[in-house]
């Protein structure tokens, strides 16, 4: 056998169609794959500590996001040691699960609080008894956070995390997905880090509001003044383990500081694509009495919406957190 040459078949692309080719793909076409192969999949930063864990189990769905937590009721106020080691290991799983906890709102908030002070919903009006939060999807009202996102990065300070309950599910779909935002940083090229770093971008709700007519015009322009566009970095740090991430947003953030649009757009749809790797992420299939806990400084996540018209329903207690650095 001799082997093919490039001429041969006359399908083979000619050594500059190649070249051409892999240019794109360098560059980062859409939907073409710019890297295959291993890539980088640290837990933890160097200094940082992982298991083990002697107050409950940990069984990891992945090496690098997302494990299950057992050994635990949160019917009950966690002790100082529980807490403890369950906020350390938040900040090696960057979102934890919990299953069969048949909690009520108050023991959730109470669970939740331990973090910090619960935040009620931007939009609703302030008040203890709306703290968490209701989400309730059904015939008239789909879910629509199945877009890539951290929760409210158009706010000066952003929530550091939220505790989510499953109160009715839909017999099945409604997954909700996470992406480890700091692995999706660790995989740019040297040569992107370099570009990205000290940018600073503007995040504003107006264009998911706006594409999903959740406000009026007359609410809109209240909120717009309440809450105007923030500038955050593109890159984050993160405030207790000092991993970096990304923390662009393709429904909030609307433009990079000091770029021209076409550019901006070019680069932030590039930092868009890096969250979509199956490697960052995992995927959590809910049950009735499941919980799950997410650092909303570390992730993005998806909430799938493939369950309309059956009802979905879940109660959220967002944490406060601090400003982006
Ligand atoms: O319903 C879900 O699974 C998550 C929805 C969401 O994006 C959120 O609660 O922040
Ligand atoms: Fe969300």
């Amino acid at each position: 056998m001799t082997a093919p040459t490039a001429t041969f078949d006359g399908l083979t692309p000619a050594p500059e169609e190649t070249a051409r080719i892999r240019s794109l793909v360098r560059r980062g076409i859409p939907g073409r794959v710019d890297h295959h192969g291993p890539r980088v999949l640290r837990r933890l930063a160097e200094d940082q500590r992982g298991g083990p864990y002697e107050t409950f189990r940990v069984r990891p769905y992945g090496p690098l996001i997302g494990a299950e937590i057992s050994g635990i009721d949160l019917r009950e106020p966690l002790t100082d040691e529980q807490f403890t080691e369950l906020d350390r290991a938040l900040l090696e799983w960057k979102v934890l699960f919990f299953r069969g906890q048949d909690v009520t709102h108050e023991q959730q908030r109470a669970f939740a609080s331990r973090w910090g002070r619960i935040e009620g919903h931007p939009f609703l009006p302030k008040g203890t008894e709306q703290d968490v939060v209701r989400l309730e999807k059904g015939k008239a009202n789909p879910g629509f956070e199945n877009v890539w996102h951290s929760d409210f990065p158009w706010l000066a300070a952003p929530p550091m995390g939220a505790v989510l309950r499953m109160v009715e599910m839909p017999e099945c779909g409604g997954d909700t997905l996470f992406s480890d935002a700091a692995a999706a940083y660790d995989n740019l090229s040297d040569e992107l880090k370099e570009r990205i770093d000290g940018l600073r971008a503007v995040n504003d709700f107006t264009p998911s509001a706006n594409y999903r007519d959740l406000l009026t015009d007359e609410q809109r322009a209240h909120f717009q003044k309440l809450y105007p566009p923030v500038e955050h970095p593109v890159v984050r740090t993160h405030p207790r383990t000092g991993r970096k991430s990304l923390f662009v947003t393709s429904i909030f953030t609307t433009r990079v500081v000091g770029l021209p649009e076409e550019e901006s757009e070019q680069l932030l749809g590039e930092l868009f694509r890096q969250l979509e790797y199956p490697e960052y992420q995992v995927r959590f299939r809910w049950e009735p009495g499941s919980i799950v806990f997410w650092d909303n400084r570390a992730v993005q996540h998806y909430a799938t919406s493939d369950y309309h018209p059956h009802r979905r329903v879940v109660d959220r207690a967002a944490i406060a957190g601090d400003r982006p650095f």
